[in-house]
């Protein structure tokens, strides 16, 4: 049966936008999972660790068959493929790919944390994950009304011919 999720893609080294693409071609060839929405790519500032460059961020909804535990292992399988290294922690990186939300899943393990526990504080999270579906609800908040509290926050929408 399947479950929708959301996951949130993220980059700020190398080609930015390549990494995003080429994250979606790894996940659309997964069996198991459809990609259901891609929001806009953004272009956002660092949150976190201040000293590193501008993130290009998005977010997709997906369906999938697949069970929480195994999305991770194909975030992180993707994750490696593209390179991804931890040289500073919450630094610079090729790729991040995270689920945010899993339908009718909640884990809080130091493996698996869904929902993603500070993502209602991150514009980068929320504004492109409420083009897509606005009204979910988030600790007891819908996503549009996290993206008004978060309207400080540097996050500019782009465009790309290939996303
Ligand atoms: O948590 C994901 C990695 N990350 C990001 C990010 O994706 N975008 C922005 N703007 N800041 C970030 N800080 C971290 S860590």
């Amino acid at each position: 049966m399947y479950k929708k999720a959301y996951l949130s893609l993220g980059s700020n080294m190398g080609d930015r936008i390549g990494h995003l693409i080429t994250a979606v071609e790894l996940l659309e060839r997964q069996s198991g999972i459809n990609i259901l929405n891609k929001s806009s790519l953004y272009t956002t500032a660092p949150v976190g660790y201040l000293e590193q460059d501008d993130f290009i961020n998005a977010v997709l909804e997906i369906e999938t068959t697949l069970a929480p535990k195994g999305l991770l292992e194909t975030c992180q399988r993707i994750e490696q493929a593209l390179k991804r290294e931890r040289i500073i922690h919450w630094g610079p990186r090729t790729i991040d790919v995270d689920i945010l939300w899993f339908e009718a899943f909640s884990s809080q393990t130091e493996m698996l944390q869904v929902p993603h526990p500070r993502m209602h504080e991150r514009a980068f999270v929320m504004v492109p994950l409420s083009e897509i579906n606005p009204e979910l609800i988030l600790k007891d908040n819908p996503v549009k009304d996290w993206c008004e509290q978060l309207a400080d926050q540097d996050v500019r929408k782009m465009t790309h011919e290939k996303w």
